[in-house]
């Protein structure tokens, strides 16, 4: 197969590990949504990639869902994308183990997120925090996906899937996995910490302030926001006045992710303006966008049994692509089955 024999396909997901934050929806769910209708779509709740790190069972369902009605509440439409939990299709874990076989350790030894999230106690994390590269690749190349939108932060691990393709293609003399292409763009492809602009905005960050969460009440956003670092400065007239200046570079790539504008054009409106003015206007525009998608979460959640019916209908959706992938896979590998 050439790589332009291969159907476009869009795959991504969100893991279960805590409520969602802006930086979810900006870097992903909000592209998730813009991507679908264009080509086949599969966005999955990664459940599996979530207990990495100790996750409680009770919390680890409720946020499951609390995903799933995130994609939905923001405009992802179970007639025309394909929405799922990951361990609802046991092919993900069974691809994942053939490319723990492929992928090397010195690869993995070069992935910044296991450092940053591993820190000095690498030696107590998880095996699975080590190898969640790998599981990954098997999720992306179990649906031949051709394109994965995903935040700045992911982009090496979806390097690391297309050099996972690159060997078991040639170790196997196929083509049989395609090379995905990442997806990063709009101004928000990397939202940063409110309380540190060298840090990423997290869902499992230490302090609640340093992150909005899609279901923070407005007050809360306002405050927030009025509370997020920033510099004495006003707002310069061009975008590279704002070199070497994180904080103030993040709350406006965060005002132009959610007007749907472009940076430059969010300094030209207030350019010379303080914080004072534009910390307001933020939190305003922040509260207009997110609370439509918040009360529709709120109101989904009302009803789980409707949101795990959604999720069962997508994983059933999802094996039959996925089955006759996997099913391949052994026979390429020379496994009975
Ligand atoms: N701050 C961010 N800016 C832009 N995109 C982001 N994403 C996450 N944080 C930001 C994107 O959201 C998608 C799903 O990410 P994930 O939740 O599966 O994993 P993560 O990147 O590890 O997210 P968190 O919030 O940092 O989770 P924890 O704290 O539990 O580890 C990805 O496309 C990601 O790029």
């Amino acid at each position: 197969m050439t790589q332009s024999q291969f159907t476009p396909r869009v795959f991504s997901g969100i893991k279960p590990s805590g409520g969602l934050t802006l930086g979810n929806y900006l870097g992903a769910i909000k592209r998730f949504v813009g991507m679908q209708g264009a080509m086949e779509t599969m966005y999955c709740v990664v459940d599996l990639h979530a207990i990495t790190v100790w996750q409680d069972p009770k919390e680890l369902s409720h946020a499951t869902r609390e995903v799933a009605a995130g994609y939905l509440a923001a405009g992802l439409d179970p007639s025309q994308s394909i929405l799922f939990n990951q361990s609802r299709v046991s092919a993900h874990a069974e691809l994942g183990w053939i490319f723990n076989c492929v992928a090397r350790v010195g690869w993995m030894n070069r992935m910044t997120q296991f450092k940053d999230k591993a820190g000095s106690n690498a030696e107590k994390v998880s095996l699975g925090l080590y190898a969640y590269p790998s599981l990954m690749a098997a999720d992306i190349l179990l649906y031949h996906a051709t394109q994965v939108p995903v935040g700045e932060d992911q982009k090496q691990h979806v390097e690391l899937t297309r050099d996972i393709a690159a060997k078991f293609n040639h170790d196997y003399k196929t083509d049989f996995f395609p090379m995905t292409e990442p997806v990063i763009d709009g101004p928000a492809t990397r939202v940063m910490n409110l309380r540190d602009g060298s840090k990423k905005m997290s869902k499992s960050g230490e302090s609640d302030m340093e992150r909005i969460n899609m279901r923070d009440g407005a007050e809360l956003i306002a405050k927030k926001f009025k509370k997020a670092k920033t510099d004495p400065e006003p707002l310069p007239d061009t975008l590279d006045g704002l070199k070497g200046r994180p904080e103030a570079r993040n709350l406006v790539d965060i005002y132009a992710a959610l007007s749907d504008t472009t940076s430059e054009a969010v300094i030209t409106e207030y350019a010379g303006a303080g914080w004072g003015r534009f910390k307001p206007a933020l939190a305003d525009l922040a509260v207009d966008r997110l609370a439509p998608i918040s009360d529709e979460m709120t109101r989904l959640m009302d009803d789980p049994a409707e949101i795990d019916r959604i999720l069962a209908d997508g994983a059933e959706r999802a094996r039959t692509i996925a089955e006759p992938i996997l099913s391949r896979t052994y026979e390429i590998v020379g496994l009975l089955r």
